[in-house]
């Protein structure tokens, strides 16, 4: 089954621009950095301000090079490094991210624990596969724009990485779009791929010296966490809190 899901229609858009997000993105924020949260930390609220904290496990997906290290450190908000250190086994990092739910105003923490596994160690040791898509909530399958081959492997890489009916979220992210000029991955190509498959695509490389400028990670974050949620209430068969469009502008989402 197939149903559309309008990006934006279960959680607030841009809601860390309004300022009544400030209080709640502070929490994740320390000066110009965002916060790092360890195994056991979370972000801390006053008493008064009860906020419950969902818990997600993402696994990123993409061939060695492609940027996943990188993307988990973007989506953290920590220091991107410049060379390729080759990830030798799971990584794993805490992004949370508060998100409003546009029909009851509730605020939730997102708590994603980003799996990221370097792709030798992947083919070394076949046992780090399995523990990376055991219960997975969801997939970032990457492509990157400087790598050809990684935006031409990439229906098969969505198909090993996913069941016939499973209910795993799936995004799929192009990194280093900064290094577009220089790639023969085209927008064209890049949108007909979108269409063919019906998944959310983003595309990621923007420099972020600032860590509090959350414009670069947002659309994405926003995007995981509405399509998370929807399969949750999906999945309890309570009902959909927030309004199903059939707009253009939709996205086709498989349940
Ligand atoms: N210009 C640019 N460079 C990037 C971007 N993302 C990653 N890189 C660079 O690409 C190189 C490889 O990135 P990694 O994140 O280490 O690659 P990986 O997918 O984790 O690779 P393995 O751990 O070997 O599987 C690093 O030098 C990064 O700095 C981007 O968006 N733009
Ligand atoms: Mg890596």
């Amino acid at each position: 089954m197939a149903q559309i899901l309008d990006p934006g229609s279960i959680v607030v858009d841009d809601w860390h621009r309004s300022a009544d997000s400030k209080e709640f993105f502070n929490r994740i924020l320390y000066k110009t950095k965002r916060r790092s949260f360890g195994i056991l930390e979370a972000p801390v609220m006053p008493p008064n301000v009860p906020v419950d904290t969902v818990h997600y496990k993402i696994f990123i997906s993409g061939k060695s090079g492609v940027g996943k290290s990188a993307l988990a450190a973007r989506l953290a908000g920590f220091n991107i490094p410049n060379m390729h250190y080759e990830t030798t086994g799971i990584e794993t990092t805490v992004v949370y991210w508060p998100v409003r739910l546009r029909e009851s105003g509730r605020v939730l923490f997102f708590r994603l624990q980003l799996w990221d596994c370097g792709e030798n160690a992947l083919r070394r040791f076949d046992h780090l596969l399995p523990s990376c898509k055991e219960q997975v909530d969801a997939i970032l399958f990457l492509f990157s724009f400087s790598d050809r081959a990684s935006f031409d492997d990439l229906t098969n890489q969505i198909a090993r990485g996913s069941e016939p009916c499973d209910r795993v979220v799936k995004l799929v992210v192009g990194t280093k779009f900064d290094l577009f000029m220089h790639t023969d991955v085209t927008k064209r190509e890049v949108n007909r791929f979108q269409e063919v498959t019906g998944l959310p695509l983003f595309c990621m490389g923007e420099d972020v010296t600032n860590a509090r400028n959350l414009g670069e990670v947002a659309p994405l974050l926003n995007c995981l966490a509405e399509r998370l949620w929807y399969q949750d209430c999906l999945a309890a068969r309570s009902p959909i809190p927030e309004v199903l469009s059939q707009s253009d502008a939709a996205t086709v989402v498989h349940v």
